[in-house]
């Protein structure tokens, strides 16, 4: 090729300029431009050639067809490397759009996996307020109305899968004004509602009688719902309810009273209580071992409201009682003669319970447990039919109760009456020979169904 184009500028030397080839072979890209001109060179050429040969002063002739073959031989090149610069272009171009999907492609995972995060935060935060939510309602009100817990219960329960425990409003039949109470949701199958609560001593439950009838305390924790607001919810249209007490003593052992019917009369009979069958493991407190200490239809008496059994006056342990409130550091209750039960006092002091339980030698010899007690209600009651539900109901106690047999064979039943005295009391129990005593309490009642 070199010499050909040498050949080309030595004919023609004012060719050079406009044709411009590179002498270099290995010149890697000419233009289409350079193509154009080529061939208008050539053009040039053949013209030069005529015209020369035409005058006759020619001193070298080349041959026309080797002049066509250098052409074509020259375009053969270009069009060479028009191609091989194309193929170059191609290639280049697609792996510049390889590479910019790539990098879309990226960008989109990226982009993705910063919507997944979201997401998940999100999820996050619905199920923090979820959370929230459930833990709002033990302390706000939910705006359910029913008549009662076992009402708003079984209203519930058949559109939510799960009721949470909390305070409800509640507007039983035949009252003007809804109030709150705190339903207990979970406890026993739910529905119940709570009527007294203590657990940490933080509520004084030394009050007179218009707090006892109106409530104080607040529902969530330690509270008395009030004796109006209780007479409201069980003396509803076509209803009966049932009483249950749980008992948790300072190591954790748990114990319960349950009464399948529970009435109080109205205020103008000081709120009387009237109890059903007994059934449980913690004794039935309420009627004690004997006529005088039973509270059952007592009415309920405050330090300013005396109603108790002591009138004017009676006789406990040696001691002139005017007033059982009084003797009982001023709580309110169904006070009899006094009785045996009481879950207003303040906190039992643990030492001086011990040493009003265990005190003397003699009355070390009176320990008896829970078990006995209930065999004593069972001989007291003359066959009283609640044996049925209270052997299903106190089954983990059947043991205990047979031990007790065991160890008072013999004695009579006024002297296993006397024994279990002073060891009934709600401020501590016994179970197997060891007193529990009492830490938390919880007293709330439920709906019985009824074919009405
Ligand atoms: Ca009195």
């Amino acid at each position: 090729m070199m010499w050909l184009v040498t050949l080309l500028l030595l004919w023609a030397p004012h060719l050079t300029e406009p044709l411009n080839i590179s002498a270099d072979k290995g010149a890697s890209s000419v233009t289409l431009n350079q193509s154009q001109t080529l061939a208008e060179n050539f053009t040039s050429v053949r013209n030069h050639k005529t015209l020369v040969m035409g005058r006759g002063q020619e001193v070298c002739t080349i041959p026309c067809d080797l002049t066509a073959k250098m052409i074509r031989d020259e375009k053969h090149s270009i069009c060479g490397q028009l191609q091989q610069s194309l193929s170059s272009y191609v290639r280049s171009t697609s792996k510049l759009i390889r590479d910019m999907m790539e990098e879309q492609h990226r960008a989109l995972e990226f982009l993705t996996s910063q919507v997944t995060e979201l997401v998940t935060k999100v999820h996050t935060l619905k199920s923090e307020v979820q959370q929230s939510n459930r833990e709002m309602f033990s302390i706000k009100p939910v705006q359910a109305h029913g008549r009662d817990c076992s009402d708003i219960k079984e209203t519930l329960g058949s559109i939510v899968p799960k009721t949470p425990s909390g305070i409800y409003i509640i507007h039983p039949d035949n009252t003007d004004t809804p109030f709150e109470v705190f339903c207990e949701m979970d406890y026993m199958g739910g529905g119940w509602t709570v009527m007294q609560r203590r657990t940490d001593g933080q509520i004084d439950f030394r009050r007179p009688w218009t707090d006892y009838e109106d409530g104080f305390g607040h529902l969530p924790g330690e509270h008395w719902l009030g004796l109006r607001k209780v007479f409201h919810v069980i003396n509803q249209r076509d209803a009966r309810f049932q009483l249950h007490i749980a008992l948790v003593s300072h190591d954790d052992t748990t114990a319960y009273a349950s009464y399948d019917d529970f009435r109080l009369d109205n205020e103008t009979n000081f709120y009387s209580i009237h109890l059903g069958r007994y059934a449980g493991s913690a004794g039935d407190a309420f009627r004690g071992y004997n006529q005088e200490q039973n509270q059952d239809t007592a009415p309920f008496s405050t330090l300013d409201v005396d109603n108790d059994g002591c009138s004017p006056f009676c006789f406990l342990n040696n001691q002139t009682v005017e007033s059982c409130s009084l003797q009982n550091h001023r709580s309110g209750w169904w006070f009899n003669r006094c009785g045996l039960a009481n879950l207003n006092t303040p906190p039992p002091d643990l030492e001086r319970s011990r040493r009003e339980t265990e005190g003397t030698g003699q009355e070390k010899k009176r320990k008896r447990t829970v078990g006995h007690t209930e065999e004593g209600d069972k001989e007291r009651s003359g066959g009283d039919e609640s044996s049925g539900g209270h052997k299903e109901s106190s089954g983990g106690d059947k043991e205990t109760s047979e031990g007790d047999k065991e160890s008072t064979s013999g004695e009579g039943e006024e002297d296993r009456r006397d024994k279990g005295r002073g060891h009934l009391h709600w401020d501590t129990w016994t179970q197997n020979g060891v007193p529990h005593y009492i830490k938390s309490v919880t007293m709330e009642i439920r709906r019985i169904p009824t074919n009405n």
